[in-house]
């Protein structure tokens, strides 16, 4: 039975203490770290690179999903992989041929993921998740933590669960962007397995809370009935 994945995303973390935010988070709970590259074209943020992975790569055990918000991802996604990533997230509106990185993605034995905008219809993507082992809805529009949810994306999330369910197909179906109790809980009630959280949980008081109240939100949907 699968059950609801968290992961922080360390853009809302202590920069200038990385790994101990990192080892901070895992020890409260978390099921993997969500990792935001930003290149201020694709959004118009800049953050870091592979070097930062590297760095931190060691301060856990956790998978590491690398959430590239950046231009033409195809070039990069090598020193991504080698970096310490386990899975690569690219976005359908920023590569040239989906198909094709997803499919280089795998060939490294990474997970491969894609993500969309909220602005993107949800079906455009559905060619692609047979090539896919995540789809990352975006409830905000990239380039900020902090920002509120964009309840559009639960349609999208219920759209493409249906669709997975329908073609007998295992995806992960990930919310990223203003995740909270409540709007996490409407986006696993939608079909989401995976919520990424950034103030939510580094603004959190209690992060060991925070993450075990986020992991208490619901039964995950069944993806076979
Ligand atoms: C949103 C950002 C997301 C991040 C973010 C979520 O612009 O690009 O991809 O994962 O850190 O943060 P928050 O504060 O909305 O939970
Ligand atoms: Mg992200």
């Amino acid at each position: 039975m699968p059950r609801i994945l968290i992961a922080p995303s360390i853009l809302s973390a202590d920069f200038g203490e990385m790994r101990k935010e990192v080892r901070r988070v895992a020890g409260c709970g978390a099921d993997r770290i969500h990792i935001d590259v930003m290149d201020g074209h694709f959004v118009p943020n800049i953050t870091f690179g592979p070097a930062l992975i590297e760095s931190i790569r060691g301060a856990t055990k956790l998978p590491f999903e690398t959430h590239l918000m950046i231009d033409r991802p195809e070039r990069y996604i090598e020193r991504f992989a080698d970096a310490g990533s386990d899975t690569l997230i690219v976005h359908y509106e920023a590569v040239r041929s989906p198909d094709k990185v997803l499919k280089e993605i795998r060939s490294l034995d990474k997970e491969a993921g894609i993500a969309i905008n909220p602005s993107t219809p949800v079906g455009r993507v559905f060619r692609y998740l047979p090539m896919a082992d995540m789809l990352l809805v975006m409830s905000v529009k990239p380039g900020f933590g902090g920002q509120r949810f964009i309840p559009s994306a639960l349609e999208s999330i219920s759209r493409a669960r249906e669709r997975a369910r329908a073609t007998g197909r295992r995806i992960r179906i990930g919310v990223d962007g203003g995740v909270t109790l409540e709007t996490g809980a409407e986006a696993i009630r939608a079909g989401a397995d995976e919520l990424i959280a950034g103030t939510a949980i580094f603004g959190s008081s209690n992060a060991a809370r925070t993450i075990r109240d986020f992991k208490g939100l619901g039964r995950p949907y069944k993806y076979f009935r």
